[in-house]
Order: structure tokens, then sequence, then C-alpha cells
């Protein structure tokens, strides 16, 4: 058995996030050493070379004796209510925080700024991008990261003279934050994901509700109770996609014939300028309006920046049109609730219909939502990865279904049945990771081979 000494912190995870809290705890000066369940995790070799002094321990963590760490911070891919780590959930660490706790609580302790934390299962990284972007239109010096891009603890060490942190954080860091303390805090939307870690929806949802401690103000969506705080908070805002209800942010058609995003009574700016197109993005913008606007962020540049942001790659991003056929790369689409907002969004704008490239790793969950609106919308399904049969199962009474391995096979597919006014729509509703290293290189991976079918149909 392999002991952590007393008064050493453990940080348990090699990745991204692990790597940041060793180097914020080395700029603290405090003692740490390493624990990865992993037995050779990736970046080792290098972590070794860079940090000779530091002790890893690679294994189960079964094999380590944890009793008298000074605190255990574990990285979000841990699940802390492992048994080796949930004995020890409910002993007292330091500053008054648990023994095991993750990332966010150390950047708590450390961030004097205001925070903007926003949670969901879908549209985190399009709400924390948007609103970045606003808060840098209004001349704020601010930091973006978290879940997306750089980790928190980065952030603080790269831009510690912000004056704004706009944090995405997933389920995964929420679990382990005491009390993350945000200026304002949204909890997006919720749709089944990530059960494989929280067993299932209450416990998904109640990791989720975390980001609400200590927040001075919530916006959440006026149309899933879920996402609503289970104890009262001193300001609470909410958004829709129905007309809202006095203080409400919501959509209603004008008198001039077309739809407004509004804030109770005031018009704000027609959807129709937007360029993010679908009923999703208006939510989106809505619920990013409203923090900004809690932030002190001037309603002129907010709305100019809804007017301008194009959206971010590998979320329903057009990739070209081959032969009348639209092909849309939204590899980001990794839960069901993605899909079909994606399907919603795609769907009703079709002459033809719409072939849907899914599969991968499901995560437990449901695929039968799908069934409907494809019975509605889809020529085809065309599934492959791991969870391909499952799929299949969820959607064969409803359209087409092929299943094939790969991604490669399934565009392959797609190219020769798909007509002039279709769709071919990779929108996965699963992870990548049982055959691609992430969402991005599935995205890639489908670009590129777009890319090759136009180069060899230009002479
Ligand atoms: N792992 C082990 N043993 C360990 C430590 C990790 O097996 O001891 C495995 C995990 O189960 C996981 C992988 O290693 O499969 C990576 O886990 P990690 O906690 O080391 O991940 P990081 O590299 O630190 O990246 C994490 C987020 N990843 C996860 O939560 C799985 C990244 O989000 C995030 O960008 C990064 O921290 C910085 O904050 C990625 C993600 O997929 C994009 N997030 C999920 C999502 O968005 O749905 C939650
Ligand atoms: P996250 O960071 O929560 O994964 P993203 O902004 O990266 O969110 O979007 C993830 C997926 O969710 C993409 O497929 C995107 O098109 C889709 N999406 C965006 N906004 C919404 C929404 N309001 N409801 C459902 N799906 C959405």
């Amino acid at each position: 058995m392999v002991k952590v000494p007393e008064g050493v912190t453990l940080v348990v995870g090699l990745g991204v996030s692990g790597r940041a809290i060793c180097r914020h705890l080395e700029g603290l000066g405090l003692a740490f050493m390493v624990a990865d369940t992993r037995d050779a995790p990736p970046g080792l070799a290098a972590f070794r070379a860079a940090h000779p002094d530091i002790e890893v321990y690679c294994g189960a963590l079964a094999g380590l004796d944890m009793a008298e760490a000074r605190q255990i911070v574990v990285s979000p891919g841990v699940d802390p209510y492992q048994p080796e780590l949930a004995v020890l959930a409910e002993r007292p660490g330091p500053c008054g925080e648990p023994l095991v706790v993750g990332e966010m609580a150390l950047f708590t302790r450390a961030c004097k700024a205001p925070v903007a934390a926003i949670t969901g299962s879908n549209a985190k990284s399009t709400v924390t991008t948007l609103l970045g972007e606003m808060a840098q239109a209004a001349g704020r010096r601010v930091a973006v990261g978290g879940n997306l891009g750089t980790p928190a603890l980065d952030l603080l060490a790269e831009q510690p003279d912000a004056d704004l942190y706009v944090l995405e954080l997933s389920s995964f860091q929420l679990e382990t934050t005491p009390s993350l303390g945000a200026t304002t805090a949204a909890f997006l939307n919720l749709s089944e994901d990530h059960l494989d870690r929280h067993g299932n929806m209450e416990g998904y949802r109640r990791a989720k509700q975390a980001i609400f401690r200590g927040a001075q103000h919530a916006i959440v969506n006026a149309e899933q109770v879920a996402t609503w705080p289970d104890a009262a908070l001193p300001a609470l805002e909410r958004f829709t996609t129905s007309a809202p209800q006095p203080g409400e942010w919501g959509i209603r058609p004008g008198e001039d014939g077309h739809t407004w995003l509004m804030h109770g009574d005031v018009a704000l700016l027609p959807t129709g300028a937007m360029r993010l197109q679908g009923r999703h993005h208006q939510a989106n913008a809505l619920a990013t309006l409203a923090m900004g606007q809690r932030l002190g962020l001037p309603m002129p540049d907010m709305l100019r920046v809804v007017e301008r942001f194009a959206g971010l790659a590998h979320r329903g991003e057009w990739v070209a049109d081959i032969r009348g056929v639209r092909w849309i790369n939204d590899s980001k689409g990794t839960n069901v609730g993605a899909t079909l907002a994606a399907i919603a969004g795609i769907g009703p704008t079709l002459e033809g219909r719409l072939l849907l490239l899914a599969g991968g790793d499901g995560k437990g969950a449901d695929f039968s939502p799908l069934a409907s609106p494809l019975a509605q919308y889809g020529r085809r399904a065309i599934v492959f990865g791991q969870d391909a049969e499952r799929l299949e199962d969820a959607l064969k009474g409803a359209l087409t279904t092929h299943r094939v391995k790969d991604l490669q096979d399934a565009m392959e597919e797609a190219f020769e049945q798909a007509r002039p006014g279709d769709c071919v729509l990779l929108s996965p509703a699963c992870a990548s990771l049982d055959q691609f290293t992430d969402y991005q290189a599935r995205g890639e991976a489908f670009r590129q081979t777009v890319r090759q079918w136009i180069s060899k149909e230009t002479p």
C-alpha cells in the first residue's frame, strides 16, 4: 500500500485538469503528489520529466492510503462516489471545505473577481463563448474557459487581472464544487447524458444544481423545472421560447410581422437578424443576454454580438453542398437532446429529407425520443460504432435504418442514398471515444471526407 504522506495534497488524474491543479498547487507552494487510476496515463513520461520531485502513483485507488492527505483534489473524469473516495467524502478538509473536492474548490478559494457560470446538458459552450464575446465588446477584461478551452485554474494564472471569469462547468466539475458563489449562474437545460456516471437523471440533475451554491443570481429555463434552483436565491430570472411573462426573457411575434427576442415587453432584436438559426439558438441568446445584463454589460453592445455570432465549429456547422445535398457537421451533438435540437432546426427547412449519421458511445441514454422527429423528417438513419445496435433498435420502426462499421462507411452510404434537397447530418447523439480521440477529431474526419469528395468532383 502506497501512503499519501500526512499534510500532502493528493491530485487524482493526470489529464488537462490534473496538470492545471498541479501547476496551481506548485504556485501556492503546497506539497502534493499525484495518482491516476490508469497504469500508464497519457503524458506520464512528460510529467515525470518536468516534475522529477513529485511522486506519481499509477493504478487502482485501493492501493493508496489516502487517510492522512491534507486534501484530495479529483479530476472531472474521476468519480468521487467510487468506494475508495466515497468513504472519505464526509471528512473535513482545509478552509472549511470537504476533504474530497475538485478543481473548482481551489478556483473559488483563489478567485477574487466576479464569476459567471454556465451549465446544462447542451449549449454550454455556445453561451459561454457568446457571453465572453459580449463582455469583450463591452471593454471588460474577461477570461473564458472551464470545461471548454483553458481549465479554470490556468485562467487564474494566465489572466490574473481579469475583471470577469466566464466559466463553462460540467456536471463532473460541479459535483465536487462546495460553493462557487457565482455572480450569475445559468442552468440552461437538462436532457439525458452521462447516465453511466451519475446513475440516473436525478443524480445528474443534482450534480448540476451545485452551480447555484452561493450564487447571487440564477438564470433558468422556464420550460424545464429541473433547471430551477432547489433552494431560494437572492435573484432569479427565466428564459422561454414562448411569449415571455413579465420580467421573463422570451420570443414573440411583433406587429411588424417579425419574431422578436424580448425582455418582458421590451423588443430587443428580430430573430431574423441573428446569423445563428433555430429556436434553440434563440433560447441560448436570451439566456446570455440575461446573464450579460446582470453583469452590467450594455444592451446595444450585447445585441451587436448576438447578431454577428456565427456559432462554433462542430455544432450544426455547414460543411458543403454536393450535387444539391447539404452536409452538416454537428459532431458536438453528443447526446439525444442535442440531436433532437439539430433535427428540429434543420428538418423543417429542407425540400428533401434528412439522412442522420449517428452512433458511438451512448453513455446509457435512451435513444427512443429520436424516433418521432426522424419519422417526420428522415430518409434514413445510418448508425455506427459501439451503440449502433441500440440505436437501430430504437429507430427501426420510424424510418429505414442501416448499420455500418464506422463514420467513413456511414458517409459513403449517405453519399449513395441522398437525393438533391436532402441534408446529411452528422449529429451522433453519442460520445466519440469508442472510435475517435474526441468530438473534434470525429467532426474533422467528416469535414475531410467531404472536402476530398469535392476536390475529386472539381476538374
Ligand atoms: N481517467 C482515469 N483515471 C484517472 C483520471 C482520468 O481513468 O485517474 C480517465 C477519465 O475517466 C476520462 C479521461 O481519463 O475518461 C480524462 O479524464 P480527466 O478528468 O483527466 O479529463 P481532463 O483531461 O482533465 O479534461 C477535463 C474534461 N474531461 C472530462 O470531464 C472527461 C474536459 O472536458 C475539460 O475540457 C477539461 O477537464 C478542462 O476543464 C471534455 C469533456 O468531454 C471536453 N467534458 C464532458 C462533456 O463536455 O460532456 C464533461
Ligand atoms: P455543450 O458545451 O453543452 O456541449 P455546445 O454549445 O457545444 O454545448 O453544443 C452542443 C450541442 O448542442 C451541439 O450539437 C449544438 O448544436 C446543440 N445545442 C446548442 N444549443 C442547444 C439547445 N439550447 N438545446 C439543445 N441543443 C443545443
